[in-house]
């Protein structure tokens, strides 16, 4: 007779796996490879540079993953960073004083896709085929690729009282995100739609300006916990507002490339992770 120690037995009633993706995805809210709902995502993204799909996660899932993130959260590489909102190494011959410099402050904690625990969830939708299709068509890419280095590619971030992502422009073209746990107050999505123009190397200094100044009103995203977003970040500037209260911020970062074989660079992975592998 096999016989279990009392902490293996405690261990496996605890952790309730995740087996299909029909136990996380809603896919009667979202179903996924349903024609009519792609083409709608598709149109909303265009339109708005931004989709949400509330009610993408299932309540029970929504509660596994934050339990989940609990247990892995000891693990999570704090940072607190200064950064431009272009998220670029200062130009001293522009001046200290010139907005392309302003220093801005970021403080959160992120664990990577090795330390979510192999049989999450998260993995089940990351490497879910539906689920990278639907993101490919409706981002317009012919596939998506995970990230080569072992890092990237899930992300979760943590964000403590206090804590904020303050403005910037993502250098990808897009970005998927999962809201697991919102804070009692803060930690609201603001953002400014298509602020600046990078493929032209507008870099539209008097909009970021008013912006940081507090002279122009940014758009607030609500997103309730299990909801998805998809966000195209490389123009329209953003942020995170400070974690008001006790509860923390968790949310996962979903990151893929249009091709195979990229890892992020070396200096993103030591700033955003402390690590390279
Ligand atoms: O936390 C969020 O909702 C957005 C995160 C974000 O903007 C980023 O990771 O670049
Ligand atoms: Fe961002």
């Amino acid at each position: 007779m096999i016989s279990f120690s009392k902490c293996q037995v405690w261990s496996w009633q605890r952790r309730q796996t995740i087996e299909n993706l029909e136990d996380v995805i809603d896919l009667d809210a979202c179903p996924l490879g349903n024609e009519n709902f792609i083409a709608s995502g598709k149109k909303t993204l265009a339109e708005n540079g931004v989709l949400t799909l509330p009610g993408f996660l299932r309540a029970k899932a929504i509660e596994t993953l934050v339990a989940e993130a609990e247990t892995q959260k000891h693990n999570a590489y704090f940072t607190a960073s200064t950064h431009n909102v272009y998220l670029t190494e200062p130009r001293p011959e522009l001046g200290e004083g010139h907005i392309y410099n302003r220093q801005l402050t970021s403080s959160k904690g992120c664990i990577t896709t090795d330390q979510v625990l192999v049989d999450s969830g998260l993995h089940t939708i990351y490497d879910s085929s539906l689920f990278r299709q639907f993101v490919a068509q409706i981002v317009g890419e012919p596939g998506l690729y995970e990230y080569a280095d072992p890092l990237a590619s899930i992300n979760v971030h943590f964000a403590s009282e206090d804590q904020e992502l303050n403005w910037h422009f993502d250098n990808s073209d897009f970005a998927i995100t999962l809201l697991l746990q919102a804070p009692r107050d803060g930690g609201y999505f603001e953002y400014v739609r298509d602020l600046r123009n990078a493929k032209d190397d507008d870099m539209n200094f008097a909009g970021v300006t008013a912006i940081l100044d507090g002279k122009m009103q940014p758009s607030v995203l609500s997103m309730e916990p299990g909801t998805l977003v998809l966000f195209r970040g490389r123009n329209s500037i953003h942020r995170v507002t400070p974690t008001i209260g006790d509860q923390t911020r968790i949310l996962v970062v979903l990151a893929y490339n249009a091709a195979p074989g990229i890892a992020l660079s070396e200096s993103a992975r030591m700033t955003f992770f402390g690590r390279l592998g």
